[in-house]
């Protein structure tokens, strides 16, 4: 009996500790999207084969949509849209830095990513 009331009291604990999960700084690879394409401009881009990525996410940010980053598949929001780098790297694959709060990032440094 004891040892139930333990693990529900443990339970309780992590439950809490993942909805107050610090910001953590972190450094990701992936890509400068926009929240109405996600992770693939593809569906835009064929409707208008003149539009890279690049010119794709300026023009949905420029139609109301947000800067988002996706990473290994995952679409993080970003915080602060107005971070200097993000319309110079929109659309290209970047190593960035920001704390990382759940799904939203706030980002410090955008750095291009060379391999490409
Ligand atoms: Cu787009």
């Amino acid at each position: 009996m004891k040892s139930i009331l333990r693990g529900l009291c443990c339970a309780g604990l992590l439950a809490g500790f993942a909805s107050l999960a610090p910001a953590a700084t972190m450094t990701m690879t992936g890509m400068i999207s926009d929240s109405m394409c996600g992770a693939s401009h593809a569906k835009m881009t064929a409707g208008h084969p003149d539009m890279n990525d690049k010119a794709c996410t300026l023009a949905c940010v420029k139609a109301g949509a947000k800067y988002v980053f996706v990473s290994a598949g995952k679409v993080y929001q970003i915080a602060n849209q107005n971070q200097g780098d993000l319309a110079k790297e929109a659309g290209g694959t970047v190593s960035l830095t920001g704390d990382v709060s759940g799904e939203t990032i706030t980002v410090s440094k955008v750095m291009m990513d060379k391999k490409k």
